[in-house]
This record gives structure tokens, C-alpha cells and sequence, in this order.
């Protein structure tokens, strides 16, 4: 097997393994500020492309043949960011709907959102809501938001909802296993692909920032420094050849 260890490979020159595809992916779209600042340009114009990148990447995802493709949309720490920006990031569900929900269909690509949703505006539920109505038979990749959410407080919720059924006798605390916990969080419904296989940051920054935390304990994470609005399909296949390169390291060692 040759790798090519160049630095920006061209399509024809990423060669994947489809055996070894991960089933589910999951993006911190980082960096969409910086790409605007460098063009003397509002955040909300890195916010607006990081939008068209999302259509860019989900296709490609769909096309490789990936499940699951969960993507961190707005933290419920993104709240503390101006008002302005704020407002303007609660307008994206209702303009994603508008521009490419058709396309999804089409595509057979299923959305779902996870997160605290009832806390956003009414204009932003509306539009997630018919975003998950108008694909719900879909039956191809899960294009999963991950909207007002946080790790932490999903583990919180979980715990809570989970000692509430032991109080009220549908659990018994002897029998909670990890796969309990997997049925109580947020992932629970991207079954049999709860877990990512991969994790990828972009933008440079090597955090998680309470991002998916339980889902994440085995995930191969791939940081690149690529901006979000700059991220492509090239991308999206390197990162996976960088995974993969690793799982077939791995795979050596243990024969
Ligand atoms: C948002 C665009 C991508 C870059 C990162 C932040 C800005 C798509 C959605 C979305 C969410 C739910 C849904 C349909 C679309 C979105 C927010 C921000 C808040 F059902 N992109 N995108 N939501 N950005």
C-alpha cells in the first residue's frame, strides 16, 4: 500500500478503503469568524458561507456512504456571542430549509436535531420542525444538527430522567449499564450509530468544548487547520484517509 503524504492531495489522489468507512461522523464547524475577519468581513458572512459548506459536505458524506454525519451547529454556550450574531445564527435553520431541505429529499437524507430545542425562538422551531417533518421517511445518511446543545447537561438530563424512572420503579438501579446511559442520551435515536467513529475540528483549535463527551470515548479525532467555509469534499476525504491510515496501523499491531 503506497501513502501519498502530500499536503493538499487532489480527489483522484485520496484513495479510500470503502471496508473501512466510518459509519458515523461527527464536525466541529470551527472557524467561520476568522475566515471573515482575514476578508475584512462581518462574522455573519463566515456564518453564511460555513452554511453553503454544510450543503458541500453533506453530500460528499452522503456519496462516501457515511450513516450518521452529526455537525455542531450552536452551543448553549453560544448564547454569551452579541445579539446580533446571535439572532442572525437563529435565522440559518429557516434559510438551510428554504435553500436545500428540496435537495436533501431528493438525496433521501434524513435530518435530525439534538439539543435543547425548546428554548429557541419560534421562527428557528418552526423551521427545525418542518426541516425533521418533510425528510422523516427518508431513509439514507442522518444529517444530524446538534443545536442548542451541550454534553454536560445532556449527561445531567440523562441522569436525571434515569433516576426519575428508578424512583418511579421502570428501572431498577442494579440493572443500569452503559447501555442504559446510550438509551437515555441524546444519540439514542441514531441507533445502531450512536457513537462516532470519527471526530473532526476544523480551524486549527484542538478542543472538544463540550461537544459530544460519552459518544466520543473511542472516536479517532482528526483536528486539521482548515477553516469551516474553506472545508470541502478534499476535506472530508482527507480526514477520513487520516483515519483510516491509523485503524489499519492498529489493525497491524494487533495481528
Ligand atoms: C448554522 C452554519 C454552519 C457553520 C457553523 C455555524 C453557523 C445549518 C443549521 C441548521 C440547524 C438545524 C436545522 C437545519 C439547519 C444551522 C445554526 C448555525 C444555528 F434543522 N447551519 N447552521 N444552525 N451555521
Amino acid at each position: 500500500m503506497v501513502f501519498n503524504l502530500k499536503k493538499n492531495k487532489t480527489s483522484e489522489e485520496i484513495q479510500l478503503d470503502p471496508d473501512k468507512m466510518p459509519n458515523h461522523v461527527a464536525i466541529i464547524m470551527d472557524g467561520n469568524g476568522r475566515w471573515a475577519k482575514k476578508r475584512h468581513l462581518p462574522r455573519i458572512a463566515g456564518h453564511k458561507t460555513g452554511m453553503d459548506t454544510v450543503k458541500t459536505v453533506t453530500m460528499a458524506a452522503n456519496d462516501l456512504g457515511i450513516k450518521v454525519l452529526t455537525l455542531y451547529a450552536f452551543s448553549t454556550e453560544n448564547w454569551k456571542r452579541p445579539e446580533t450574531e446571535v439572532n442572525y445564527l437563529m435565522s440559518l435553520p429557516g434559510t438551510f430549509f428554504d435553500k436545500f431541505v428540496p435537495e436533501l429529499i431528493e438525496k433521501n437524507v434524513k435530518v435530525n436535531v439534538m439539543g435543547y430545542i425548546d428554548q429557541l425562538p419560534n421562527e428557528t422551531k418552526i423551521a427545525v420542525r418542518k426541516a425533521i417533518e418533510d425528510t422523516k421517511n427518508n431513509t439514507g445518511m442522518i444529517l444530524n444538527f446538534a443545536l442548542n446543545y451541550g454534553g454536560r447537561a445532556e449527561i445531567v438530563t440523562a441522569m436525571q430522567e434515569i433516576a426519575a424512572d428508578a424512583t418511579k420503579g421502570k428501572i431498577d438501579v442494579a440493572d443500569i449499564t452503559d447501555k442504559t446511559i446510550d438509551q437515555y442520551l441524546m444519540t439514542a435515536n441514531l441507533a445502531p450509530y450512536n457513537d462516532p467513529e470519527l471526530l473532526i475540528r476544523t480551524s486549527g483549535e484542538e478542543r472538544i468544548s463540550n461537544f459530544l463527551l460519552w459518544q466520543i470515548a473511542y472516536s479517532e479525532l482528526v483536528f486539521t487547520d482548515t477553516l469551516w467555509p474553506d472545508f470541502s469534499e478534499d476535506a472530508l476525504k482527507d480526514a477520513i484517509f487520516n483515519y483510516q491510515k491509523r485503524d489499519r496501523r492498529f489493525g497491524g499491531i494487533k495481528e
